[in-house]
């Protein structure tokens, strides 16, 4: 299963718990053909302590957040996930877009704006897993 693209990013925490911290942590981020997923990764022993692996997701842009913003949907998730510059943003959605092509059940829509206590600040939705509000351009 070889290697598409492989990067360490800052992500932010997803807050799965009613009283998670909002933090924001780097992360190796490996995409492959089957999977995306993201490594705990300690440079001085060469270490990966793998965090996250999801098989089908959906990615978009979030630049009415942050320029290098993108978010990755997935059944059970949201993840915000911030790129160097706007260059490698673009290419890293290219790369998951030219692998999630073929999904049949990808979202039209999505949250353009970040989920934060409780709610979506785009739509005021206060479940994670509401529909989106936004019609998702590349
Ligand atoms: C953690 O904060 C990290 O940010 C986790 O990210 C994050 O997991 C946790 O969110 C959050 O509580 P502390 O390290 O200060 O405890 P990572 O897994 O990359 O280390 P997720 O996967 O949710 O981003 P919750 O949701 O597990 O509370």
């Amino acid at each position: 299963n070889t290697t598409i693209l492989e990067e360490l990013l800052l992500k932010k925490s997803q807050q799965k718990k009613k009283i998670s911290p909002v933090n924001y942590k780097k992360r190796l981020f490996v995409l492959t053909k089957a999977s995306l997923s993201y490594y705990e990764y300690d440079k001085e022993v060469k270490t990966h302590f793998l965090k996250l692996t999801v098989l089908r997701y959906s990615a978009h842009s979030h630049h009415a957040v942050c320029l290098n913003l993108f978010q990755i949907v997935y059944k059970g998730g949201l993840l915000y996930v911030y790129a160097d510059n706007e260059e490698r943003r673009k290419q890293w959605l290219a790369a998951l877009h030219k692998e999630i092509k073929d999904n049949n059940d990808l979202l039209s829509k999505y949250h353009r704006r970040f989920f934060t206590n409780g709610r979506f600040l785009c739509c005021n939705q206060t479940c994670k897993a509401a529909p989106g509000c936004t019609h998702f351009t590349v």
